[in-house]
């Protein structure tokens, strides 16, 4: 092994990353016409950045076509608790668990840029660039390319040692470095995480069709949710982790060794009639430095007023009530809806 790699991997474990494997920027073929498909299919809903830059998104080595070596890293995020649990609680929102404290793209990215300098110490001359989720850049298919894991069934990586519950970055270097073999796919027969989505958001294994992920319909889509959609929603008001939490690999997992990443206490199992009351400046302080924050008041507020509906809880009609006069249209709307829902 060229000894760079050697101390690049030894580095990237001492800043604190779980997992380390590298790629070739040509090593996802199939990415780019995959991509093109789903986009084609729609399947991205409001999500129109997806189909800008394509030609990026789904060739690495279109988008930088100096870099030699795409390095992959993997932080293990897993949960203190089982996620599961919160679904049976009507009364509290369930935020998933990547949520519940810190923005792992402001962790991420700080570690991403410190060994990103570290390496260009070692080697004077090498360019990198770092990405941690928002880049025209397909993070899951190099990952496996890498050696992480494989894409499991419900299309995230899965990884041998930790499960579901890892985050990815990315550092494209111009640096020359050793290849890892490409990570195979061990779902086998399995199907638990298709059986486990409560919105039916897998037209097929290793697709997903976005506009019915709860995760999306959370955090990405705006305006008002289908209301065949909104029952299934049960009281998730921020993401979805069923499909991950199903898969059996997760018998691996390990609790988060960062502690940016454990459950702050008001986030693990928030009383929906507090939450629907939050104002701008409420919610800000709230979820501050949390990934919440990005999705703003209006649209947490509509998914609290989902998951009030769906409750089954009367006494929380009261809550929802005094949204009726929101300044915010689709605010006003959930909160009607939610108003029929508990008063039949
Ligand atoms: C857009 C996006 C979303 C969208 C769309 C999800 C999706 N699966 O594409 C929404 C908002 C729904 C979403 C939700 C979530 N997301 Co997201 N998301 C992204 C983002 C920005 C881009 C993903 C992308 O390129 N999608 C486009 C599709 C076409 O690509 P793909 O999923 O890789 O599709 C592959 C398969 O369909 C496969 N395929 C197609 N046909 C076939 C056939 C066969 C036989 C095979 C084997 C494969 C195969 O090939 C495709 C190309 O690789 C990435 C960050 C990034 N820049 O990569 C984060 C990312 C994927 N998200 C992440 C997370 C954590 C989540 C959530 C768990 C958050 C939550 N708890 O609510 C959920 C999980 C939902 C799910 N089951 O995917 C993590 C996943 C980490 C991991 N371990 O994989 C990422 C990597 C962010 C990060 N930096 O850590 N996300
Ligand atoms: S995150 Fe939830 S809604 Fe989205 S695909 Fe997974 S189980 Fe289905
Ligand atoms: S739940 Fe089963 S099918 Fe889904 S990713 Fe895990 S092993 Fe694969």
């Amino acid at each position: 092994m060229i000894p760079l790699t050697a101390a690049l991997k030894a580095q990237a474990r001492a800043e604190g990353f779980s997992d380390i494997g590298i790629c070739g920027p040509g090593d996802v073929p199939l990415a780019a016409a995959r991509l093109a498909d789903f986009v084609a299919a729609g399947r991205h809903g409001q999500m129109g950045w997806m189909a800008e830059r394509m030609h990026w998104r789904g060739d690495p080595a279109a988008l930088w076509p100096e870099a030699r070596s795409v390095i992959m890293l993997a932080e293990n995020y897993g949960p203190a608790t089982d996620p599961g649990v919160i679904l049976g609680q009507p009364g509290k929102g369930a935020i998933s668990v990547y949520a519940q404290n810190r923005d792992y793209h402001d962790i991420v990215k700080k570690r991403l840029k410190r060994l990103g300098r570290w390496l260009i110490e070692q080697a004077p001359g090498t360019e990198i660039k770092v990405f941690v989720d928002t880049a025209p850049v397909m993070e899951k298919p190099l990952a496996a390319a890498a050696g992480l894991g494989w894409q499991g069934k419900h299309t995230n990586l899965v990884s041998r040692a930790f499960g579901s519950w890892v985050f990815l970055g990315a550092i494209f270097t111009t640096a020359e470095l050793d290849h890892d073999e490409a990570g195979t796919d061990h779902c086998g027969s399995c199907r638990a995480c298709l059986d486990a989505c409560p919105t039916g958001a897998f037209p097929a294994p290793y697709r997903i069709d976005a506009r019915r992920c709860i995760s999306y319909l959370t955090i990405e889509h705006a305006g008002p949710v289908d209301e065949e959609l909104r029952v299934h929603m049960g009281n998730r008001i921020y993401g979805c982790d069923d499909c991950l939490a199903a898969c059996p690999w997760n018998k691996y997992a390990v609790l988060a060794h960062e502690a940016g990443y454990h459950a702050r206490a008001e986030l693990a199992e928030p009383a929906l009639g507090d939450l629907v009351g939050l104002d701008d400046a409420a919610f800000r302080a709230l979820f501050t430095k949390s990934p919440v924050k990005r999705i703003g008041r209006n649209r947490f507020v509509r998914n609290v007023l989902y998951a009030i509906g769906n409750s089954g809880d009367p006494a929380l009609a009261d809550k929802a009530r005094d949204c009726l006069n929101d300044g915010d249209a689709v605010v006003r709307e959930a909160a009607g809806w939610a108003i029929r829902r508990l008063e039949g």
